[in-house]
């Protein structure tokens, strides 16, 4: 078939907006129509060309939601008409990684995935022309209809809306399971979250969900702290109102550092700041931000040696197919909120103005619906 799609032709050049041409589904694929999906940060890294995975040509997206059109032989637990969220991490609930309840981690596609391609080797999408295209994280939110596993989707409720649900496909569950899966934040916690943007204020909403009672924001940016504190947030520092060192004034301005302190920057001198604004003696630092290729993080081993941890999360350490449908039932009941993080909201012809939103701090996400 043929649907619409926004390429990423190169590194560092905008989208380019075609029709490309859509395989069906293979045995244990299905194919989805993709109503709605949200541009996360990672999206930008791979696009700019700083992922070391970055495959090019491509089609982008990662934070989708959709319905489900046609399913390949054996499929059984999807079928025409479900709704659905892709998962960038998939669920087989099989292999040695699903079988071990210390990771979210499954195996099954990984390495296909990060070849961008189906687990047979092979792409569904390709050019008019014939040029083939590859996938990207499994998913591909960046074309009208995609093709993936049928271990790569979340079936959820249908009353749920996928212009805001599609957030969830990402941003909602990195944040909130960073706190809740990775971190494990207890009641009366204090944490520090580094970056208020898509995936920080998730954190926040999620910290606010979990009991904590301090909870310091920490941007660049001062027009990130309005949005912030509506979701909790009690403390705003600006790193550029800051004389000296950040790390020991936070430890200072929290009476001993964060309990619980989280990287949502993707930048490694961040990722130091926060290990080093955690609890001597039990201060767990989580690393949520993905860092360019080439770039490393340091600090004093003392750092360690004296109690703090530093810890990472993917998909906020949650197991798409069983996770997923709960969390979208967290916002239908309102125990989580979507909608004021969804800034703009706009159609496939215009997402690169989406990436400039971004890149000018002007949005915290924005939406594609098809
Ligand atoms: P975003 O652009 O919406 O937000 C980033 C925020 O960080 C912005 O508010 C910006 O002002 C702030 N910032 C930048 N430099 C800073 C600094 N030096 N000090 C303090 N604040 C600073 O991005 P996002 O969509 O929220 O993504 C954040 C990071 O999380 C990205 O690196 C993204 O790739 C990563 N991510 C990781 C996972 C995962 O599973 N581990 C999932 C999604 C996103
Ligand atoms: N491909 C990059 C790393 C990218 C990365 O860390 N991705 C996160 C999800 S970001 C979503 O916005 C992730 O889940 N990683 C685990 C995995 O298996 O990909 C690189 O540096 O090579
Ligand atoms: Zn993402």
């Amino acid at each position: 078939m043929r649907t619409r799609a926004a390429v990423a032709l190169e590194a560092g050049k905008p989208l380019e907006i075609m029709d490309v041409e859509l395989e069906g589904p293979k045995e244990g694929e299905v194919l989805v129509e993709i109503k709605a999906t949200g541009i996360c940060h990672t999206d930008e890294f791979t696009r700019s060309g700083g992922d070391p995975e970055g495959l090019f040509p491509s089609i982008l997206g990662h934070e989708g939601a959709g319905v489900v059109v046609e399913v390949g032989p054996g499929v059984r637990s999807l079928k025409p008409g479900d709704h659905v969220i892709p998962l960038y991490t998939a669920e087989c609930r099989e292999c040695e990684y699903c079988l071990n309840p210390k990771t979210n981690l499954c195996q099954a596609v990984r390495s296909t995935q990060g070849q961008g391609v189906m687990p047979d080797g092979t792409s569904r999408f390709s050019m008019p022309d014939g040029t083939k295209l590859h996938h990207y994280m499994g998913c591909s939110t960046f074309a009208n209809h995609t093709v993936l596993p049928e271990i790569s989707l979340a079936k959820i409720r249908e009353d749920a809306p996928f212009d805001k649900v599609c957030y969830i496909g990402c941003g909602v569950t990195t944040g909130v399971g960073a706190v809740i899966n990775t971190a494990k934040v207890e009641i009366g916690a204090t944490a520090i979250v580094f970056g208020l943007g898509g995936i920080g204020l998730n954190v926040i909403q999620g910290l606010r969900l979990a009991g904590a009672d301090r909870i310091v924001g920490v941007d660049l940016n001062p027009e990130k702290k309005v949005l912030a504190e509506k979701f909790g947030m009690t403390d705003f520092v600006n790193p550029n109102d800051v004389d000296g060192p950040l790390a020991p004034y936070l430890v200072d301005y929290t009476g001993g550092g964060g309990d619980y302190t989280f990287d949502a920057t993707g930048n490694v001198n961040v990722m130091r700041q926060a290990l080093e604004s955690a609890h001597k003696g039990w201060g767990e630092s989580i690393i949520i931000g993905v860092a360019p290729a080439g770039a490393e993080i340091s600090t004093r081993p003392f750092q360690l040696v004296t109690g703090r941890v530093w810890k990472g999360t993917a998909f906020g350490g949650a197991r798409g197919r069983t996770d997923v449908p709960k969390i979208v039932d967290w916002y239908m009941e309102g125990k989580i909120e979507i909608d004021p993080m969804i800034t703009h909201t706009m159609g496939l012809d215009d997402i690169n103005h989406g990436f400039d939103l971004m890149h000018e701090g002007k949005s915290i996400r924005s939406v594609v619906t098809y």
